[in-house]
């Protein structure tokens, strides 16, 4: 069993819904969902766009291999509207996207055979390489687990934290 990190947003339709609904079918699938951060309403990150997101992060606690988890989380997302995963390679509005953050302490890159994926493959990192640089992402991390570690950069989340400007 391993403690699983998901960010999840959305910042198209009935944000808060969509992220519940992805919670709950998240947690049917995944296994027992051990905290979950409030719901921050953030500025769209790396892309223009006039929608503001709802992040927010949940910890899991799993027996799932991270491959099983990009299927589970790439499935939810495609149930709950997500069609397009980017436009000509630039982030673009969604209803819900599902990132894997952190998997226990493993370090994980992989290639998937995935139908359903643009290309048939599906690419899984982890940690997820940007989420160190995104404030979207850590400050609801440190809220369910302050002293979570980065098990690349070796430190807690509440020290990435404070090293991310207050807006970004
Ligand atoms: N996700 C992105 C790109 N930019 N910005 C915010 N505020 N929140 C996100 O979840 C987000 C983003 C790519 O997945
Ligand atoms: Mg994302
Ligand atoms: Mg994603």
């Amino acid at each position: 069993m391993e403690d699983l990190y998901l960010g999840l947003g959305s910042n198209l339709g009935h944000r808060e819904q969509v992220l519940r609904q992805a919670v709950d079918l998240l947690t049917r699938r995944i296994g027992g969902l051990k905290s979950l951060s409030a719901f921050y309403e953030t500025s769209p990150w790396g892309f223009r766009s006039e929608h503001p997101f709802l992040n927010a992060v949940g910890v899991w606690r799993t027996d799932k291999t991270p491959e099983e988890l990009l299927r589970i989380t790439q499935a939810v997302e495609r149930e709950l509207g997500r069609s397009r995963k980017s436009v000509a390679g630039q982030y673009a509005d969604r209803p819900i996207d599902i990132d894997l953050l952190l998997y226990g302490g493993w370090v994980v890159e992989s290639d998937y055979a995935f139908p359903e994926a643009e290309g048939g493959v599906a690419h899984l990192s982890l940690p997820h390489p940007l989420m160190h640089v995104r404030r979207f992402v850590m400050e609801p991390l440190a809220e369910v687990a302050p002293e979570v570690v980065h098990p690349v950069l070796g430190k807690t989340a509440l020290e990435i934290l404070a090293t991310l400007p207050v807006s970004g």
